[in-house]
């Protein structure tokens, strides 16, 4: 199965995608996703100038050998906006060995392990009462496990936070938005938040929260200890997650379980975290760690250890990525929870999607390869619209993590 065209599409339906065309000499043609948030041309550029020439000529069916070639053959190693290339590459080959062979490729994977995939779904508000509101809708819509995410009472409008009737998008502006956060007032909020749920909704459902990277590893320690009695599912991104050893400080106070991981591009990235049972879920995502290659050599390890995936699925990974997502849940024996954010309208105008939502849990479907389908014609209405992810400020100016 010889790959004769690769081409790279960039397009904005309800926000920017960066997807990969790869064609084959028997007229199959494989998706892959290249959407890196805020940095997409960086990613559109290392396709097309210098991965989608070397790929000509290729048999499309040696899909570990093309992803050894690129990773080890560029000398430059890691990365997210080279693993995010080298993601759309393995994802589309994937998707071409399953047409091929006439499968799901979860089924090539190994086959399904567990009837569905539970994913989260992302309550938000402006204030507590928008948020309880919000997070009620999802139980209505059948979802066994939500997000919480509010704005902290007086502070601005803050990570997570929805606003209007679309789905929450945080790239906006031809220049990043600057954000303004203080810790004090968001440590004390969030317990309050947190245990406002559980007085509404009761402890059945699965709660979750991210704290998005910006507490230090002592305050991640007092926000775990102090939102034990909630029971969450996992608290996320408590600290930022390329200092490693600062979740052995965390651990050492808190039961809560961690989960981390969507900034991570490599098994190396995560290693420790998972060998010294530092956390609980590991979060890195198809599109951004390499691809379904890569990944599930991270879920493998994590399996080892007692850690179970988390797999990131929001807004800006696209519905080809996503859709990986839910093939390898479907397989992986140490499957967690899956993260759907949902893709802003009028994405699907563009991609054509086959999975399904049923009591809380999903299914990618059986249709040959992922399951996805992408309209050029339709890309073709929505072009490239610079946007860029906030840059976070505490209240004296200084720069902090977003
Ligand atoms: C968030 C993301 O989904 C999550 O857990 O951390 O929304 C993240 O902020 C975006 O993917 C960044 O582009
Ligand atoms: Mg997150």
């Amino acid at each position: 199965m010889k790959i004769i065209g690769a081409d790279v599409i960039v397009c904005s339906p309800g926000r920017n995608y960066v997807t990969l065309k790869i064609t084959t000499d028997s007229g199959l043609i494989g998706w892959g996703d290249a959407t890196l948030n805020g940095r997409e041309l960086a990613v559109a550029s290392y396709l097309r100038d210098h991965v989608c020439p070397q790929l000509i000529g290729r048999d499309a069916h040696q899909i570990e050998d093309i992803w050894q070639y690129f990773y080890k053959g560029a000398y430059w190693r890691r990365g997210p906006v080279t693993m995010t290339a080298i993601a759309a590459v393995d994802i589309a080959l994937w998707d071409l060995k399953g047409k091929a062979a006439g499968l799901p490729v979860y089924q090539l994977l190994g086959g399904a392990a567990r009837d569905g995939v539970m994913v989260y779904g992302h309550a938000s508000g402006g204030s507590l009462p928008e948020m309880l509101d919000d997070f009620a809708g999802y139980l209505d819509r059948g979802y066994l496990a939500v997000r919480a995410q509010c704005a902290v009472p007086g502070g601005d409008k803050g990570y997570g936070v929805h606003r209007g009737h679309q789905l929450y998008e945080p790239a906006s502006g031809s220049m990043p938005d600057e954000e303004r956060f203080e810790v004090g007032p968001y440590l004390r909020f969030v317990p309050e938040m947190l245990g406002a749920v559980r007085d509404r909704f009761g402890y059945d459902v699965h709660l979750l929260h991210d704290a998005h990277h910006r507490l230090t590893p002592i305050q991640a320690a007092r926000l775990g200890r102090d939102i034990e009695p909630f029971q969450l599912f996992w608290l996320e991104d408590a600290t930022p997650a390329e200092d490693q050893e600062a979740f052995r400080l965390i651990r050492q106070h808190t039961t809560t379980p961690l989960a981390v991981g969507e900034v991570f591009n490599s098994i190396w990235d995560c290693q420790h975290l998972i060998t010294e049972r530092l956390i609980d879920y590991i979060r890195a995502s198809v599109s951004h760690a390499g691809g379904i290659s890569h990944l599930r050599k991270i879920f493998s390890l994590a399996e080892l250890y007692g850690v179970r995936t988390g797999s990131h699925g929001a807004g800006d990974l696209s519905p080809v990525s996503f859709a990986a997502a839910l093939h390898l849940d479907m397989a992986v024996p140490n499957f967690g929870m899956q993260e759907y954010m949902g893709h802003r309208d009028p994405a699907g105008e563009v991609f054509g999607t086959t999975w399904t939502f049923n009591n809380g849990l999903m299914h990618p479907g059986d249709a040959p390869g992922l399951g996805v389908d992408f309209d050029e014609k339709a890309a073709e209405r929505f072009p490239y619209d610079p946007k860029y992810l906030p840059v976070n400020r505490r209240t004296d100016g200084t720069v902090h993590d977003w």
